[in-house]
């Protein structure tokens, strides 16, 4: 126990010894005037060790965000009792980190987001939880020692393409596949079910593919990946970072599950490259309001379904139907097809939960207000209890 927090404490010690500088950590012009008007908007209250800094998240762990500066990496807290905020700030998050004599060193303020890696965070209410921000690309990451899940790089597309970054899908162990023959026929059987996606088979034992990968981190470039506990995830890190900056865990030899051994996410610069957010292994990710992505991640579909008669369409027998006519000439896959009717209902339910929520919340506000009303006139209750009696 007392080696496994001393492992984990180590391993937050070495990122933050990391001091990629803020350019490369894509800080630019916008960013600048977005953080000067945060400046001058807030004064701090008095001398502290520093005012404000300019700086990007690099983890965020109980209540505190690790957060790249240039310089020294500085813990922020940036939860909302220490912070008397409602920021949640996500790694890769752009912020302004303050210090003051009151609350130490604490995120002042988030940037707006260019794109965000968004899941339906675990729980019964419906809401947001934002796993990287601000990233390119995302790599849906998938083990080739394991059978191919169809349907999950299918979900896990629609997540990245909602996003607003573009997935990539990253198909690791190629070495665990001896005959080539095969090795392409299950490229070309997950290659089918991510239209518009590239789709690249790598072995981190052998380094096959590996120029292909780093090619799709570009210098100033930031890459999110995705996938099961044990696909590979930090040791791609390891490998292009060039040190052990990440803990890998060997997988179950009996069902060749991962131990679950990244437990944080945590923003990782690559030298001459971009950078990684590396994330713990999720096993089915929830879509968060992802209709784009699900147009982006079925193009045949929502494309056929937009050009139907009727605008209401439910693609069973209407007359018309664009969608049915691309199941009959083969443009079409009806396992696709069904996927994506689940996938159509899991939004729809989502929205309607949402709706459910909000109606509640609304009338839990008003009785507030009302029974606040009531305690603050008193003569009106004693009135109205006087006409009772
Ligand atoms: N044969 C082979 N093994 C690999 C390859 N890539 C990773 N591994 C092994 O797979 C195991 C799991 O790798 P990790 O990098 O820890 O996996 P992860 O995705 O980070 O897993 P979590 O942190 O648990 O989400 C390790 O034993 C790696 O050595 C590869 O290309 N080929
Ligand atoms: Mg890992
Ligand atoms: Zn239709």
């Amino acid at each position: 126990m007392a080696g496994e927090r001393s492992r984990k404490a180590q391993a937050i010690d070495d990122l933050a010894q990391l001091t990629p500088d803020l350019a490369s950590l894509g800080w630019d012009d916008e960013l600048d005037r977005w953080a000067a008007e945060v400046e001058s908007a807030s004064d701090g209250d008095g001398p502290a060790a520093f005012e404000s800094l300019r700086g990007r998240v690099a983890r965020v762990s109980r209540g505190f965000s690790l957060v790249f500066t240039g310089g020294d990496a500085v813990l922020a807290a940036s939860d909302s009792t220490r912070t008397r905020t409602d920021l949640v700030p996500a790694t890769g998050d752009y912020v302004i980190v303050q210090d003051s004599e009151a609350d130490g060193p604490h995120v002042l303020d988030i940037a707006p987001r260019s794109t965000a890696l968004t899941r339906r965070a675990p729980g019964r209410v419906p809401e947001p939880q934002v796993l990287a921000a601000n990233v390119d690309s995302v790599f849906v990451m998938h083990g080739l020692d394991r059978p191919t899940n169809l349907r999950r790089i299918e979900r896990q597309l629609a997540v990245g393409w909602a996003s607003g970054a573009t997935p990539v899908v990253v198909l690791t162990k190629s070495d665990q596949i001896a005959d080539p023959e095969e090795l392409q026929r299950t490229v070309d059987e997950v290659a089918a079910v991510a239209p518009g996606v590239a789709t690249l088979a790598v072995s981190m034992v052998t380094g096959d593919g590996m120029d292909d990968v780093e090619a799709r981190i570009p210098p100033g470039s930031t890459v999110a990946l995705m996938g099961l506990s044990g696909v590979g995830k930090s040791t791609l890190v390891n490998l292009l970072s060039g040190g052990q900056v990440q803990r890998t865990g060997e997988v179950r030899a009996a069902d060749r599950r991962g131990r679950h051994t990244t437990v944080t996410r945590d923003l990782i610069p690559i030298p001459g490259r971009g950078h990684i957010i590396d994330t713990p292994g999720i096993r089915e990710i929830g879509l968060w309001q992802a209709y784009d992505g699900l147009a982006l991640a079925f193009p045949e579909i929502a494309e056929a379904a937009a050009q139907c008669r009727f605008a209401d369409c439910a693609h069973e027998a209407e007359p018309g139907c664009e969608v049915q006519d691309g199941l009959a000439s083969g443009a079409i896959a009806e396992r696709r097809l069904d996927h994506w009717r689940e996938l159509t209902a899991e939004l729809e339910l989502q929205e309607s939960q949402l709706e459910e929520f909000a109606r509640r919340a609304e009338s839990r506000d008003r009785a507030d207000a009302n029974r606040r009303r009531d305690s603050e006139r008193p003569n009106r209750r004693a009135r109205r209890k006087g006409r009772r009696r």
